[in-house]
């Protein structure tokens, strides 16, 4: 099963890919977590590039081109073989995020990246979805707490507008309400282990 985990900055999509792929370890099944841009050498140059170009940064059809590249080599070399091979996989991002950030928040015509994106999946599309909502408040608060440890400064894609941020949030409940079957929305607020429950249980799996 290919499962993805979606969501804004800050809804704590990291921190509940790792659990999720340690609790199906435990359950007995073998388990990859991936992340996206990344996880293959090609897709972990391009996402340097995606966050941190300031010099001459892409533009919205190259930021959406360069996903799309690292996306094909990930499914190409780490996904599909590792669903050929039995195991589960879960991955930090995929294409709804494509459609969220290039197409709800950028404007990006949704009926092209659909197209575009399909090309670079060759078809391959998430199983089930987990999209993680949380109040953009919260979301900022986790980050303010994750700058202030890491001392890191925010990226070039986090650096966009309030607004910008809303229309991501709507994008994503947009497309769980088109796609109820594949798409559960699980709350994001409230504690890890509560959280990490939630999204257990809107998966429904067999143990
Ligand atoms: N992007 C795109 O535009 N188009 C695409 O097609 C794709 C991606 C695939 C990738 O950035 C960027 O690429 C992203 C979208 C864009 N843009 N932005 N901005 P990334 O991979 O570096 O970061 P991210 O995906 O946005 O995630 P994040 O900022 O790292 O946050 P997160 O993964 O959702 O949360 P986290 O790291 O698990 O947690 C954040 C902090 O909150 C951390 O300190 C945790 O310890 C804490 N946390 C987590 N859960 C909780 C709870 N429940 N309570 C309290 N504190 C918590």
């Amino acid at each position: 099963m290919f499962i993805t985990i979606e969501g804004g900055e800050g809804c704590g999509k990291t921190t509940q890919v790792g659990r999720l792929v340690s609790r199906l370890e435990r359950s007995g099944r073998k388990a990859l977590m991936v992340r996206e841009p990344g996880g293959t050498r090609l897709a972990e140059l391009v996402r340097g590039l995606l966050k941190d170009e300031r010099e001459d940064p892409p533009c919205d059809r190259a930021e959406l081109l360069l996903f799309l590249a690292a996306r094909a080599q990930l499914v190409r070399n780490v996904i599909k073989p590792a669903l050929a091979d039995g195991a589960w996989v879960v991955s930090d991002r995929f294409c709804d995020s494509t459609f969220a950030y290039q197409g709800y928040g950028r404007g990006l015509p949704l009926d092209i990246l659909r197209i575009a994106n399909d090309f670079a999946c060759d078809g391959l599309l998430p199983d089930r979805t987990v999209l993680l909502d949380v109040e953009p408040a919260v979301a900022l608060e986790r980050m303010r707490e994750r700058a202030a440890r890491t001392k890191e400064s925010a990226d070039r894609i986090e650096l966009a507008g309030a607004d910008f941020h809303a229309r991501l949030r709507e994008g994503f409940l947009r497309m769980a309400a088109e796609n109820p079957g594949r798409i559960s929305v699980v709350d994001a607020a409230g504690t890890v282990e509560e959280v990490e429950e939630r999204i257990w249980k809107s998966l429904k799996l067999s143990v």
